[in-house]
């Protein structure tokens, strides 16, 4: 079964042609996105076998989201289907254009329309499913994100139900992906509980500043002593992983010329993971983070293209000097 299980929503996705303000945009692309279904996509093309665990509509993007992760080698033998709710969507949205409203170049923002969705449906029934039990029970890492606990009440009991539900041998990611607009009317301080029943870590600095008060990486471990790893990014800089003695190990970012940055921390997880997987050290674990991140910061929808194996190899192994 697959080494990996991520769940969460996924969405279909509606990516404007050109930059610019929605209401100037001249048609649409279809694409798939959510957070937990990119990490296990990236996971796959790094050769980590994954599944998503997910919720979709009896719809057309519901067929369209399971399909595509089903093309990217990610096991959706677990994915339920809604009879009375819809796929959830996005809309992207892109600044760079010289027209009124215009976000701003290198700016963008998700336009969410999953209120209510299938995938808010998500609950702790979910354990007692046969196929989900099956891919949970074999896992040996359940990734999750915090974008789950705000999805509705139902969601967040799935993911306290997730997080108590401690297998030996199976450990736990869980990356905060602080999404403010989906917190409305919601309380988001349940967050630090969750956080601190990971395994794995995983924080953004500006995001964790901004949902927890410090992007500081010696205070977040400090904040949350249970994980064994406390990842903490630094957009775009460099990112620190430190074990629980606060012992860190910093590597810089990749640079490059940022095309479209959503996805961009969904890949840095799966790199990461994909580097405990393969059993690389703390400093080769980053990198590969680092690199899958660089292929989605350069891709316009959630997702990048890796380079071929023999070029991820190399780039692992390079000396610092020659890394960033
Ligand atoms: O990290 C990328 C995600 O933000 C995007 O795919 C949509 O899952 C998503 C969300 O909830 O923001």
């Amino acid at each position: 079964g697959p080494w990996a299980v991520c769940l969460g929503e996924s969405m279909a996705v509606l990516l404007p042609d050109a930059a610019g303000p929605l209401e100037a945009a001249g048609g649409f692309r279809p694409a798939v996105g959510g957070a937990e279904s990119n990490t296990a996509c990236a996971l796959a093309a790094l050769g980590v076998p994954a599944a998503w665990i997910g919720r979709v509509g009896d719809d057309g993007f519901g067929r369209m989201v399971t399909a595509d992760l089903a093309a990217c080698r990610v096991d959706v033998s677990a994915v339920a289907v809604d009879p009375h709710r819809r796929t959830g969507l996005y809309v992207k949205e892109t600044g760079g254009s010289a027209l009124p409203h215009d976000l701003g170049p290198g700016r963008s923002r998700l336009h969410y329309y999953r209120t209510g969705s299938a995938a808010s449906a998500l609950s702790p029934a979910l354990l007692a499913d046969p196929a989900a039990a099956r891919l949970l029970a074999g896992a040996r890492l359940l990734h999750l994100t915090g974008i789950t606990a705000a999805l509705s009440d139902d969601c967040l009991a799935l993911v306290r139900a997730l997080l108590a539900d401690r297998r030996p041998g199976r450990l736990v990611s869980l990356d905060l992906n602080w999404r403010p607009a989906l917190w409305h009317g919601r309380d988001p301080a349940v967050l630090p509980d969750l956080l601190d029943a990971a395994d794995v870590l995983l924080l953004g600095a500006d995001e964790a500043a901004e949902a927890l008060g410090t992007g500081d990486p010696a205070a977040l471990r400090a904040a949350f002593p249970s994980p064994a790893t406390v990842v903490v990014k630094d957009a775009g800089h460099r990112v620190t992983a430190l074990d629980r003695s606060g012992t860190a190990v910093t590597e810089p970012a990749l640079a490059v010329e940022v095309v479209e940055p959503t996805g961009a921390g969904d890949a840095f997880a799966a790199g990461y993971l994909a580097g405990l997987h393969r059993g690389l050290d703390g400093r080769r674990r980053l990198r590969l983070g680092h690199l899958a991140a660089a292929c989605a910061l350069t891709a316009p929808g959630d997702r990048g293209r890796l380079p071929a194996p023999g070029v991820v190899a190399a780039l692992l192994d390079a000396p610092a000097g020659d890394w960033a």
